[in-house]
């Protein structure tokens, strides 16, 4: 199907849903904004790139400021344009054309709003509430409303997380031969990647992640040093790419080099490499996504074992916390227009698990990351040095393995009647 049938289907989809949502919490139209120019600060003339309202990228893949999406039951979406007169900057033209024609498109003036947006009991859902236009902004229980239409995809937005996995895939392969075949920096790789993603990072779904050796011990690591790194080293590469609007989020480790660490790292990095995939093989609708997290650390106890790295039973690894010093993230989360998409975090997780950020019920149609890792993190394993359980470690182990930082593995998986789908995995194959 091409891409503007299945946005009428997904616009058809959310007008139904929106409709329901204003006429469960009694409002009679709704106006989404794209957002307003915001400074950097008060002492500086810059301004930050433009990232739409998520609810109004849910509906337009516009990345323009001061638009608006209204939406009235029973009618025609509007698409409302700000023309302003503006001859120092200009907006990258939208990638398709699919979407004007579901919309009444509408022009105005600067501050001209107030004629083209509707009557009656109005919604407005903004990210500057400084500049929203009159009406009840960001009412809570209507923002929660309007992210549960966001947690299961539509085939359209299928289509936009399959091209955002292709997009990124594209960079991914492109470093993993820029490391395997020279000596490069940080800074190399991470401008290696853009450039073969085809993206700058203002246009990025996030900051990508680019460490080498130790570096990949740090969760966020995005400083990006400029001296190429010589001999055995590790190579974490967490990063994606945009196609309208909706965003991968992916990540690989490689290490490069033939002594004895090297050879251990490479072994614990092909352990935590079939683990994600079983991981993966264990999504089924029903199943609790923080189970299948508490799954992923008895998974790597038994792994630790296996290596020879972790000692003691596995339960008692899970119990000591041991895995958790060495895998203190969630296993993932929601993934869409924003990185970590909203609404399948309704509860929070278990005190064991204060990072996870997907607590849902797996249902058919979510799309969400699986990211396990293992990392040398002093602050977290010192502890455990310090009473009865550094009997549960190989301490040498750790110590021949600190220098290569850490692991992630993570892909971008859909729930489908018949199991998972690794819209990742299916990019890099194709
Ligand atoms: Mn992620």
């Amino acid at each position: 199907m091409t891409l503007t049938a299945l946005y009428a289907t997904h616009i058809a989809t959310l007008q139904q849903g929106t409709e329901a949502a204003l006429a469960a919490q009694g409002f009679d139209a709704l106006v989404l904004c794209s957002g307003s120019a915001a400074m950097r600060n008060r002492f500086d003339d810059q301004t930050w790139p433009l990232h739409p309202t998520p609810a109004f990228a849910h509906w337009c893949p516009l990345y323009e400021a001061d638009a608006y999406v209204v939406i009235r039951p029973g009618q025609k979406p509007r698409l409302v344009r700000t023309i302003a007169m503006d001859f120092w900057e200009t907006q990258a033209p939208p990638e398709s054309d699919h979407f004007w024609s579901a919309f009444e498109v509408v022009e105005i003036k600067a501050g001209g709003a107030t004629d083209v947006l509707p009557g009656g009991k109005v919604a407005v859902i903004t990210r500057d509430q400084g500049t929203a236009p009159p009406g009840a902004v960001n009412p809570p229980a209507l923002i929660a409303a309007l992210d549960a239409l966001r947690t299961k995809k539509s085939e359209y937005e299928v289509a936009c997380l399959a091209e955002a996995s292709r997009r990124a895939v594209k960079g991914h392969k492109h470093v993993a031969q820029v490391f395997a075949s020279g000596t490069p920096s940080e800074l190399d790789l991470h401008l290696a990647y853009l450039l073969a993603s085809e993206q700058t990072d203002g246009t990025a779904p996030y900051q990508g992640i680019v460490a080498l050796g130790p570096h990949a011990s740090v969760l966020h690591y995005v400083a990006y040093e400029r001296t190429p790194v010589t001999g055995d080293t590790s190579f974490l590469v967490d990063a994606g790419a945009k196609y309208l609007g909706y965003g991968s989020d992916i990540t690989r480790t490689y290490v490069r080099g033939k002594s004895p660490s090297a050879l251990r790292f490479r072994e614990l990095l092909s352990h935590m490499e079939a683990l994600q995939q079983e991981v993966i093989r264990r999504i089924k609708p029903g199943l609790e996504y923080e189970d299948l997290h508490d799954e992923t650390h008895r998974l790597l106890a038994h792994a630790l074992r296996e290596l020879g790295i972790g000692r003691g039973s596995a339960e008692e690894l899970v119990a000591q916390g041991v895995t958790r010093a060495l895998l203190p993230h969630g296993l993932g989360h929601s993934l869409g227009i924003t990185v970590h998409d909203v609404g399948m975090k309704l509860r929070p997780p278990r005190a064991e698990n204060p990072f996870l950020r997907n607590t849902s019920t797996i249902e058919v149609g979510q799309v969400f990351t699986i990211e396990p890792g293992i990392y040398i993190i002093d602050a977290l394993l010192k502890p455990l040095q310090t009473d009865h359980r550094r009997e549960l470690l190989d301490w040498a182990a750790i110590a021949d393995v600190r220098a290569f930082g850490g692991i992630r593995i993570e892909d971008n998986i859909l729930v489908t009647p018949s199991g998972p789908r690794n819209l990742t995995r299916e990019a890099w194959a194709s």
